[in-house]
């Protein structure tokens, strides 16, 4: 299939890709070429989205949750049938392998599927009261317009674990994309409006008008989205940086925000480990998506026992990477996002350098003809360190891989706990000493705490998310719909006197 082809099959037009008044030049990683040029939208048009999107929420919450879950469900159908033509846009624009682009898709269908469930689901509690004839409860109702900022390393599936919740929760979404991975966004808004339509054929009058949009452009939209006062919640993804931002301007005016920032997630592999199965996680964790997921593995700290022929065999499954355009069969380490990637990639090797490092890997490779922009590819590194130096406290996002050997568990939990930052972490052992430690309160401090597992890859049903620097926000399964949601408590009297609690007297 060419490029205009898949474009098109992902619903966006030749009109729409060559826009008037254009702004924002839209590259693919995988060879530079120009793919469209997008007007972005303004702080106005971010403005009447909302408007739009509070005013049709207003109708909304008042659909039955059930019913709502059946918009989902379609969204999950809809889904199903442009899996492969919405995991090539997201290889295109992300550069992402192909089947880690169909894979997020399926990230999607599986939390539209969780999303139906829940939709019948959203219960409260029945609480004692401590008053005769009372009855104390906790009911959750639809919140408003929730604002979405994603990033470009997971460009559809990041949307859709909030908004498959946010919706079936009787919320309104407005999704401000990364501006590297807008045609991803666009194309998905066309598949919801695909879902729409199938909706209201069931369900006519049901679903108002601009429930969800898709806001182009730079981080001024963002803003707008997080000093809205009718964006109750901004779940925001990306780096530490913007999470801040995004935080204070949203506690500005006491908003709620779910953040997922940056990961910098490590491994103990420990002397009583399956190598084999440990060798394969550290590789898809640490060279996956070209090091680009907030969940890669960047810290590997290996028992000084088995230090060596591990160290070995993942020089060798380093030098057997296929590196290249992440369409082509076999490959399994695309492109980085850009140029500033690259540079920040060579940065922190050249401090892994100074710091004592013994860097193999890191090299640019040139794919292809070079027709259009430059792309930016590298072999991934690895990195034997003397101890866990400052340069491994930062989250560079591109595939490197430090390792430092450790003779005592505790030091190596000590280790993992040591940086800012606290999404993933992992443990590879067969000791049940050594790996209930680590999922305890004194073990790994993070979000996610993996055993015989890598740090990335994590499924739709537990919570995600992370403590410290990542930001303290859970998406996606487990309770996380109850961000979503606001909480009454509702006190019922259904005797005939009005005993005042704690005991208290008011006579009057
Ligand atoms: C991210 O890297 O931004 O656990 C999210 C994973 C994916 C999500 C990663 N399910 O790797």
């Amino acid at each position: 299939m060419t490029t205009a082809d898949l474009l098109r099959a992902c619903g966006l037009s030749p009109t729409e890709l060559d826009a008037a008044g254009a702004d924002l030049d839209v590259h693919s990683p995988c060879d530079g070429a120009l793919l469209a040029r997008l007007r972005s939208h303004s702080e106005q048009d971010a403005q009447r989205a909302i408007e739009r999107s509070h005013a049709a929420f207003l109708a909304w919450r008042e659909v039955p949750a059930p019913v709502r879950g059946e918009l989902v469900r379609l969204l999950g159908e809809v889904l199903r049938e442009r899996r492969e033509a919405l995991g090539a846009l997201v290889t295109l624009e992300a550069g992402k392998i192909s089947s880690e682009g169909v894979g997020e898709v399926q990230e999607m269908i599986d939390i539209c599927d969780f999303a139906v469930g829940l939709s019948r689901q959203l219960h409260g509690l029945t609480i004692a009261s401590e008053r005769p004839g009372h009855r104390m409860m906790e009911t959750w109702h639809p919140l408003g317009v929730c604002g979405v900022i994603t990033a470009f390393n997971f460009p559809v599936a990041v949307w859709a674990w909030n908004a498959a919740l946010a919706l079936v929760c009787g919320n309104g979404v407005v999704w401000k994309p990364s501006e590297k991975t807008p045609l991803c966004a666009l194309a998905v808004m066309r598949l919801f409006d695909e879902a729409a339509r199938r909706f209201a054929l069931r369900h006519p009058a049901l679903l108002p008008e601009g429930l969800c949009s898709v806001l182009v452009g730079g981080s001024a939209l963002g803003h707008t989205l997080s000093s809205s006062p009718l964006v109750p919640l901004v779940s925001a993804t990306g780096s530490v940086a913007m999470g801040r931002k995004v935080a204070v301007q949203v506690a500005q005016r006491l908003g709620r925000s779910l953040l997922e920032l940056g990961g910098n997630n490590a491994m103990i592999v420990a002397p009583s480990a399956d190598i084999e199965l440990a060798l394969r996680a550290i590789v898809f964790s640490a060279v996956g998506t070209a090091g680009q997921r907030c969940t890669t593995l960047r810290r590997l700290f290996v028992h000084s026992s088995i230090a060596a022929p591990l160290y070995a065999r993942l020089e060798q499954a380093y030098a057997g990477l296929a590196v290249g355009d992440p369409r082509n069969d076999g490959v399994l380490v695309g492109p980085l996002i850009d140029g500033r990637s690259y540079d920040a990639m060579q940065h922190a090797l050249r401090l892994a350098r100074e710091q004592g490092g013994l860097v193999s890997g890191g090299e640019r490779v040139i794919v292809g003809d070079g027709d259009g922009a430059p792309s930016w590819y590298v072999k991934p590194a690895l990195v034997r360190m003397p101890a866990q130096t400052p340069v491994m406290h930062e989250e560079t996002f591109a595939p490197i891989l430090y390792v430092v050997e450790y003779d005592d568990f505790a030091d190596a939990v000590a280790m993992n706990n040591a940086v800012p930052q606290g999404l993933s972490s992992a443990v590879f052992s067969n000791d049940v000493r050594e790996t209930e430690w680590f999922m305890s309160a004194r073990g790994s401090d993070c979000g996610l705490a993996n055993v015989n597992i890598g740090t990335s890859g994590a499924e739709i049903g537990g919570a995600f998310g992370g403590e410290k620097d990542t930001g303290g926000g859970r998406e996606s399964g487990s309770d996380a719909w109850k961000n979503y949601m606001r909480r009454a408590t509702n006190t019922i009297n259904f005797s005939g006197a009005l005993p005042l609690a704690q005991g208290v007297r008011f006579d009057v």
